[in-house]
């Protein structure tokens, strides 16, 4: 406490917060009235490509943003030069609330996190039913993150003229995820892809998945080619000569109702580092009153958690508790079993 106030430092301390008031320090900074609001499609090594009305903006984060990342999906306010063309450089002076986030971690010891997408509302777990083998899990751990981001996940089974989706359908069934099962044969009638927007119409869905699995594919049956090329899509070829996503990019459908579809690059794991089991029970409506009685920082997957008893006592479905918990231990295995 100050006394005499002999101190100098001490009453520049004091002083300072009196003299500028209150008020919250985005006043302080510039405010940016005249800034455009767009949407990230691509983000290329701190360079970003916007959708801002109906022009494709190139622009950089604005150093007052300091270290938040703007990512795929975020919608941002914009400054400088608005016209999309050539070698012109806008500034991303705001990245708006997010309504959802995607988060991995590179593996599970990994505390850094990384936001895969913002503001996807869905998330297609792509996986081909052969080459690549199907890993479910990796499938578990994509759910996890789902659940725990706020997305609803939506099971995408490719390569269908390769192998049956039979074994998967029924180890997911209990989870009650909606699926569709495709292969470039039916998209060629348009089979799957009525399906396909039936799920994604309106919405926006990030797609997800091992590489190889299909989702280029996916992608690019369902919007069409000149929607593709506005937006500079490119894919890189690897050392293989195979076409490989590189970042994400995100694609509006051609849907009256409109949506987005984000493909994403191929993912060998996904760290889940930062899920909170809380969160991810409420994706399991069912289960969720059957916590109330649970140890305090339950992992709802230890021998003291109250959702034994409570399903033991007919409130719930045993299947659904086995595939909660079959969820929750992914982070506790190795993620190549
Ligand atoms: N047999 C079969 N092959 C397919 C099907 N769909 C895609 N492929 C092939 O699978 C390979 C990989 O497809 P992509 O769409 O590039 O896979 P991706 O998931 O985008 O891969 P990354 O970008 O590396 O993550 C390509 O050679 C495709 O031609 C399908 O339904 N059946
Ligand atoms: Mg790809
Ligand atoms: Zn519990």
């Amino acid at each position: 406490m100050r006394r005499y106030g002999k101190n100098p430092d001490e009453d520049d301390v004091r002083v300072r917060p009196n003299r500028k008031g209150n008020r919250p320090r985005t006043n302080i900074r510039p405010k940016h009235e005249d800034a455009s609001e767009g949407m990230v499609l691509t983000v290329d090594r701190g360079r970003l490509t916007c959708l801002v009305e109906d022009r494709i903006i190139h622009a950089m984060k604005a150093r007052e943003l300091g270290r938040k990342a703007a990512v795929v999906g975020d919608r941002v306010s914009i400054v400088g030069d608005l016209s999309g063309d050539k070698d012109t450089l806008a500034r991303i002076v705001r990245i708006g609330a997010r309504s959802s986030v995607l988060r991995r971690t590179a593996d599970d010891d990994d505390p850094y996190e990384r936001v895969v997408v913002a503001n996807a509302d869905q998330l297609a777990i792509v996986t081909a039913l052969a080459d690549p083998e199907p890993r479910p899990r990796l499938i578990d751990r994509c759910l996890v993150a789902a659940y725990d981001g706020g997305l609803t996940p939506l099971l995408v089974l490719t390569k269908s003229d390769l192998a049956s989706a039979d074994e998967l359908l029924e180890m997911y069934g209990a989870l009650g995820v909606p699926h569709v099962v495709t292969s470039w044969e039916e998209f060629g009638d348009g089979v799957a892809a009525g399906l396909m927007r039936e799920h994604l119409s309106g919405r926006t869905t990030a797609f997800v998945g091992h590489s190889g699995v299909g989702k280029t594919t996916l992608v690019n049956a369902l919007v069409p080619e000149e929607r593709r090329r506005s937006t500079g899509h490119v894919n890189a070829v690897t050392g293989r000569g195979r076409h490989t996503t590189t970042s994400a990019l995100a694609l509006p459908l051609a849907d009256e109702k409109g949506g987005w579809v984000i493909d994403t690059p191929g993912v060998r794991s996904f760290g889940l580092h930062h899920v909170d089991p809380s969160r991810v029970i409420l994706a399991f409506p069912d289960l969720e009153p059957g916590t109330a009685n649970c140890p305090r920082s339950c992992s709802h997957n230890e021998p003291d958690c109250a959702l034994d008893a409570w399903v033991a006592e007919g409130h719930a479905d045993p299947a659904r508790l086995y595939s909660l918990r079959r969820l929750l231990s992914t982070r506790e295995r190795r993620e190549g079993d």
